[in-house]
């Protein structure tokens, strides 16, 4: 199947991060994964997931990389071919806009994968993003493209979040990598630089970091404030993964649906799976634009509209999180 070549070795050019470590011997055995997801602040288990349902879903990208000509879908090694990026979609849109997660999430082997790591049914939160990225123009930057704590912008979700590399991805093509063990520590991010607030550089001792060379069947789940980036691409291929969040059906997840009223403090909520109804926004609610930024109470009517698809989580009948789905 897909780029089980020998990948290109070029020198160690990241901040000569260990292995992570895998939790395979672990699966089945819940209080040493929760043990190790408490020390960690992840699992990282190999060759898990079905190589079929993984080459299924890299063949969509490679179509739409061969829709634009900036890669050939036959090449198993997904390489640029220097076609302008121009009018590229850096992030994928059409594969957003097609739900191209779910038939994924629902075939057999995956699906069964995560019933039974989480004991549970699994709940997809629809925050993906479909990642193929080029190499780098710019080669001089440092590789760590930009250090965040998902927590820090997602509050109110305890979601896992699952990184899916589709290929092998080395130390050149980049992927991930995190910070070990510091989840349970203070959030990083510096709330005092809006709008980003990015996490100063050192805040993750060097030697916490861990990542490894990727290979499709693969998957990563992190906690949602374990820090972590992906790395810069230094390689001539397409870094080629997708990330999604995932809980267990019974750990209370949000709601995923459509808006069917928007009203001044309130907002009607027709769930996909049934649950909805009327939920009070006031100051307590967080609201994010499409941006990732606030909105503000005043601004909710602007931002939000019946019809549109959102991911709303409450309590009491209040919403405490709403945020569109793309
Ligand atoms: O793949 C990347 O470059 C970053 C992934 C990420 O931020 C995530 O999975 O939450
Ligand atoms: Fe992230």
């Amino acid at each position: 199947m897909q780029a089980t070549e020998s990948l290109a070795r070029g020198p160690l050019t990241s901040p000569g991060a260990r292995e992570l470590e895998t939790s395979n011997h672990l699966l089945g055995d819940r209080a040493a994964l929760d043990a190790a997801w408490e020390r960690n602040g992840y699992w990282f288990f190999r060759d898990v997931l079905d190589h079929g349902a993984v080459a299924r879903l890299r063949a969509v990208y490679m179509q739409l990389l061969g829709e634009y000509g900036v890669a050939d879908p036959a090449d198993p090694q997904a390489r640029y071919t220097g076609a302008s990026l121009e009018g590229f979609p850096l992030r994928m849109d059409p594969l957003s806009k097609r739900k191209a997660w779910q038939p994924f999430v629902r075939e057999p082997a995956i699906h069964a994968f995560f019933r039974r790591l989480l004991e549970d049914e699994p709940f997809w939160i629809p925050t993906v993003e479909y990642r193929a990225t080029p190499p780098a123009a710019d080669r001089a930057r440092s590789r760590l493209d930009f250090v965040h704590q998902d927590g820090f912008y997602n509050k109110g979700i305890p979601f896992r979040i699952c990184w899916i590399p589709l290929a092998g991805i080395d130390e050149d093509v980049g992927g991930l990598i995190l910070g070990e063990g510091l989840h349970r520590g203070p959030i990083l991010h510096d709330t005092k630089q809006p709008p980003l607030y990015p996490i100063p550089e050192g805040a993750v001792p060097a030697e916490r970091w861990r990542r490894a060379t990727y290979w499709p069947g693969d998957v990563l789940l992190m906690d949602l404030n374990t820090p972590h980036t992906g790395l810069a691409n230094h390689s001539d291929r397409f870094r080629l993964s997708m990330d999604i969040r995932v809980m267990g059906a019974n750990e209370n997840p949000p709601m995923v649906g459509r808006l069917i009223a928007v009203e001044p403090q309130i907002v009607g909520l027709e769930g996909d799976d049934g649950r909805g109804g009327r939920f009070i926004v006031d100051q307590a609610t967080y609201c994010r634009g499409l941006d990732g930024k606030q909105v503000p109470l005043a601004d909710v009517g602007k931002h939000f509209h019946v019809g549109d698809e959102v991911i709303l989580a409450a309590r009491d009948g209040r919403a405490t999180i709403m945020r569109p789905i793309h």
